[in-house]
């Protein structure tokens, strides 16, 4: 290993495909650079079909409380327009494990919006664990779209948090919350698939939590 650098395991553990999705400007791209680089950038760049990447990230093993287990997260930051939702879904969310919907905190339709994006991942890939990112708390006006999140999230059952790209504001937290809820479905499903499997993703149908 080379002096300074960090020690981590050449494996993680188990690796799973996580998507961020919501409609554009919802500060997808800059959640993936908040996690990925710890920077963020105030100007806008539309981001044009996905990109990939990848990150190890430490939670708890959930048979093992208090054992640390990695996993390995390819995140994948992809282009939040509506209208080519149906034409690209099966390619964003094939093989999906857990799913980062994002909107904006300064524009509470955003939130609404992303039954359309859950239903569309859904129409792919199942029911996948998720989260829900109100993004943007550094400037935004949170009584309503906290309303709003909660409207959207109860039906589906899911987790939400607010986040900030920019302060950095639980960006670590909500990739680790989703990872975990990933791990604690595939592990809840064991038997049924293999973790010990080096493809990207497992993904399960099916209410998990
Ligand atoms: N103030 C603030 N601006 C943000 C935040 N996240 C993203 N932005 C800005 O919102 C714009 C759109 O962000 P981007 O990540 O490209 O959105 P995407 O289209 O969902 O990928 C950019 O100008 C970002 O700098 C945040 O948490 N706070
Ligand atoms: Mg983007």
């Amino acid at each position: 290993m080379r002096p300074g650098a960090t020690e981590r395991p050449a494996r993680p553990d188990v690796t799973f495909k996580v998507c961020l999705a919501g409609d554009p400007g919802v500060g997808k791209t800059s959640l993936v650079r908040r996690f990925l680089s710890n920077t963020f950038d105030g100007e806008y760049i539309h981001t044009l079909g996905t990109k990939v990447s990848s990150k190890h990230i430490e939670i708890d093993d959930p048979d093992h409380p208090g054992v640390p287990m990695t996993v390995g997260a390819t995140v994948w930051d992809i282009m939040g327009d509506p209208g080519f939702r149906e034409l690209l879904k099966e390619a964003f969310f094939n093989n999906l494990g857990a799913l980062l919907l994002v909107a904006d905190g300064t524009r509470f339709e955003t939130v609404y919006l992303l039954t359309e994006w859950y239903d569309a991942v859904r129409s792919v890939c199942g029911e996948v664990p998720t989260v829900v990112l109100i993004n943007k708390s550094d400037v935004a006006a949170l009584a309503r779209v906290e309303a709003a999140a909660a409207d959207v999230c109860e039906p589906i059952g899911c987790h939400w948090l607010v986040t900030s790209a920019k302060t950095g504001e639980n960006v670590e937290q909500a990739f680790r919350l989703v990872s975990q809820l990933y791990v604690n479905r595939a592990r809840a499903m064991k038997g049924k698939i293999d973790l010990s499997t080096e493809r990207p993703a497992v993904y399960v149908t099916g209410k998990a939590f």
